[in-house]
């Protein structure tokens, strides 16, 4: 076993694995390996290597320091859900996938793909903030999850759960990992300022805070961009998590409302991703929309702690502060 330390620009010092002399190949997680795209967009580009077992300097200038952090996002993650849910690897087969860094010029996105069962960054504008936090890493990876469990189809209200999915499970990687320099945040993509004044990509605990995403659900919400329809979800999971009105975690405060004006009593968070991913491996399929979501997620409830349980009616309640009822 092999442990190179990497210098990232979102997570400090941390040790990574790697293979000898020296390339950035996870042997202990299914030899997961991280490529340097240079700028191009196909293919892997080069594997990163060097003669020495320290990688990156913590600045975007060091072509490493990407690579470091992808290489910890996709480790942290692997390990949530090995540790966390028990699956060794996305397809739970102990297998890897890839990451590709510096990908394009100046390519402000990050993206999961099945067909090359990978997933890549950009190096943000200006090439100062890559798309590489932890949170972004999650996220990615869980696309890769839902591909090869419930199959949620990218478009409609099933698109909208997919994403969710992909943020919730992001959120759960980041408490997991909960580093000084990125503590767990009901937040998406709060380190890589993609909106250029320090703002996050999306907030779970009212969805609508960043302009565009829904805070409840309503009929036609099949019809706005998957990023924003996921918005109901990721407030469903801040609710059953968390609770409904004020509450600062880690040092971040959130006000939580819901659409009935009713309050939900929080579960916390370990119970809300149990729920989530019992639901996403044994309940949903490609066409689940929220109404389905709302069912399986309430029978998955009933299975782990009972139909008469407070984890049971904190689900019901979350959902109605969602606007999505029996
Ligand atoms: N970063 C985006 C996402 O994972 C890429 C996309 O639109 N699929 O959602
Ligand atoms: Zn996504």
């Amino acid at each position: 076993v092999h442990n190179g330390t990497g210098n990232t620009q979102y997570n400090g010092q941390v040790t990574l694995g790697t293979a000898p002399s020296y390339t950035l190949t996870d042997t202990t997680r299914g030899n997961h390996k991280t490529y340097n795209l240079n700028r191009g967009s196909s293919g892997t580009g080069t594997l990163f290597s060097g003669p020495d077992d320290i990688w990156g300097d913590g600045t975007p200038q060091n072509a490493e320091t990407a690579g470091a952090d992808a290489h910890y996002g996709a480790a942290e993650t692997w390990d949530y859900y090995k540790n966390v849910h028990g699956r060794s690897g996305i397809r739970g087969d102990g297998v890897g996938a890839y990451s590709r860094v510096h990908y394009g010029n100046n390519y402000v996105n990050a993206f999961w793909q099945d067909s090359c069962f990978c997933m890549t960054y950009g190096d943000g504008s200006g090439n100062v903030k890559p798309l590489t936090s932890l949170d972004v890493a999650a996220h990615e990876m869980t696309h890769g999850l839902t591909s090869v469990t419930a199959k949620l189809v990218y478009s409609g209200e099933s698109g909208g759960l997919n994403e969710a999915t992909s943020d919730i499970f992001a959120a759960g990687v980041e408490f997991y990992s909960n580093t000084t320099q990125d503590p767990g945040d009901y937040l998406v993509g709060e380190k890589i300022d993609i909106n250029g004044n320090g703002t996050p990509l999306r907030y779970m605990d009212k969805p609508s805070k960043d302009g565009s995403s829904k805070d409840y659900w309503y009929s036609g919400i099949g019809n706005v961009d998957v990023h924003y329809s996921s918005g109901p979800a990721n407030h469903w999971f801040y609710l059953l998590s968390e609770g409904s009105g004020a509450k600062t975690v880690n040092g971040v405060n959130y006000d939580s409302p819901t659409s009935d004006g009713l309050p939900v009593t929080g579960i916390g968070r370990d119970k809300a991703l149990q729920i989530w991913f019992k639901a996403l491996t044994t309940k949903f399929t490609s066409t689940t929309n929220y109404a389905a979501a709302r069912t399986g997620t309430l029978a998955v409830a009933s299975e782990l702690y009972g139909a008469t349980s407070p984890e049971y009616a904190a689900v019901a309640h979350a959902w109605a502060g969602i606007n999505v009822g029996a």
